[in-house]
């Protein structure tokens, strides 16, 4: 296991120079966890052409046990030997971790969906592995541009081969609604009915929501539902005229400006509004957050904004999920475990972040001169923003998450944003998520001390040849020695 390039980076490594796993046509593979199994099943038979039956006992082959395993919730061991491939966990994701080490040991063209030649071996040794933050995410904004169910399937079967376990979806802001809301069927039909540009828009029934929250737990990815508010709420406004203050409702909004809409706080038909929605959308979630938003209200006074939080944020706890919100929230009073998602830069953390930590809440790290993906990597980049710098590869790898902000908060983890305002087609989302967030993915999952550049960049460039063979779109950046 010396020529190792997994990403994240595993914990600790040893190999076993000299012994070779070679799989061969009339393996098994013996899961203790059938969905787990059958996953493994799927990606290998395609490139291998082999049978591989989920079959019980010790034969040749792999081995993916829920006994003798490791104590934390998704660490696992991996050991190969000539015989066998043997995978321990305690839990289902960490079985599921397990098989993506075990499939990036792989040669890359077990990523292809023909029959390839072998042989397929895995490196000798042992691994041991665990992260170092339980919340390891990606966010898409799907509002100011639509992307449908397969897109999403297809970024979360992405975010998952990285072992990244949350998928934040952005699902309403000025330029649309993209959820059915049965107590509101407007805002899906009226206020889903638009995007950045004039497009058609579009929204999800709560049927394909539901089907996408099951496709992704089967990957052990949690969905983290986003309703932004009281700002970003043009597409609602313009479904239900008594939303607003003068009870007219604005036109759709097609631009790409922030901070001019504001749902009416002084109004009691918001809070009806606020709590049908919150209600809802807390039932289509089995995870346990719901993220408010609460960002750049800018067209609502600070006063109207604590009132509103003191009001909405309560709601959330009453339909038993945990408060996320973006970091301007710090200074509305907090529910219990309520998340603050600093997405200020590295430099000089403001007061709403300061305001956050000393009131207790817990951090979501999103610094947007380092994680954001809609940046450029360098002025050349054909879409994206630039208002908080060039994000090159290196730039979003190398910084680490403990100490970047003062006040010893306690930091849940990582999160890389993807805001669609110049992002349309599913190419676009792979460019600028591809190389970057396998570095996020790193920075989240692996200690600090086992990461540095040179090696994250070795090992990058090993997985060129697998985003090729899946159809990944990926920026090749100069900064890293593409295989
Ligand atoms: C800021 S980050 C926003 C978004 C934009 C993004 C573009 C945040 C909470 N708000 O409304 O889409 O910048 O980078």
């Amino acid at each position: 296991m010396n020529e190792l390039s997994v990403i994240p980076v595993p914990a600790e490594v040893y190999p076993e120079p000299g012994v070779v796993f070679k799989l061969r046509p009339d393996a098994v593979i013996r899961s203790d966890s059938p969905s787990v199994g059958a996953y493994l099943a799927d990606r290998l038979r395609p490139p291998t052409g082999y049978a591989l039956p989920l079959a019980q006992g010790p034969g040749h082959g792999i081995e993916l046990l829920l006994a003798d395993a490791p104590a934390g919730e998704e660490e696992y061991t991996l050991e190969a030997t000539a015989e066998r491939v043997t995978v321990r966990a305690r839990t289902d994701a960490g079985l599921f971790y397990g098989v993506q080490t075990l499939l990036q040991l792989l040669p890359s063209t077990v990523e292809a969906s023909t029959v390839q030649d072998g042989p397929w071996t895995v490196p000798g040794g042992r691994i041991a592995d665990r992260p170092r933050y339980a919340y390891r995410a990606a966010m898409l904004d799907v509002s100011r541009h639509f992307f449908g169910v397969e897109v999403l399937e297809r970024f979360v079967d992405r975010l998952s081969r990285y072992k990244i376990n949350v998928l934040h979806l952005h699902l309403s802001d000025d330029q649309g609604w993209r959820i059915a809301v049965n107590a509101w069927p407007r805002l899906a039909t009226v206020g889903g009915a638009s995007q950045v540009g004039g497009g058609p828009g579009g929204h999800y029934s709560q049927e394909q929501y539901a089907g996408l929250v099951a496709y992704a737990a089967a990957r052990h990815v949690t969905l983290v539902p986003e309703i932004d508010m009281p700002g970003h709420v043009n597409a609602a406004l313009s479904a239900y005229p008594e939303l607003n203050a003068d009870g007219a409702a604005p036109p759709p909004y097609t631009g790409v400006d922030v901070g001019f809409s504001t749902l009416s706080v002084g109004k009691e038909v918001t809070y009806r509004f606020a709590r049908d929605v919150l209600e809802e959308i807390a039932a289509l979630t089995p995870g346990p957050y719901l993220h408010i938003g609460g960002d750049e209200a800018q067209s609502t006074t600070p006063e109207d904004y604590v009132e509103f939080m003191a009001r909405v944020q309560p709601m959330v706890t009453a339909a038993g999920k945990t408060v996320i919100g973006w970091h301007q929230i710090g200074p509305a009073a907090r529910e219990p475990g309520r998340i603050a998602q600093y997405w200020g830069s590295t430099d000089e953390p403001d007061a709403d972040i300061r305001a956050a930590i000393a009131q207790g809440d817990r951090v979501l790290l999103s610094p947007a001169n380092r994680v954001y993906l809609d940046m450029k990597y360098t002025p050349d980049t054909p879409i994206g923003l630039d208002w908080a710098g060039h994000v090159t590869v290196r730039t979003a790898y190398e910084w680490n998450p403990a100490t970047l902000l003062p006040g010893d908060p306690d930091v849940i983890g990582v999160e890389a944003p993807l805001w669609t305002e110049t992002v349309s087609t599913p190419d676009d989302i792979d460019l600028l998520t591809f190389p970057r967030l396998p570095a996020v993915a790193e920075l989240a999952w692996s200690p600090q001390p086992s990461r540095d550049w040179p090696g994250f960049r070795a090992r990058l460039a090993v997985h060129g040849p697998r985003w090729t063979l899946l159809g990944i779109a990926f920026f090749e950046s100069p900064e890293i020695p593409w295989q």
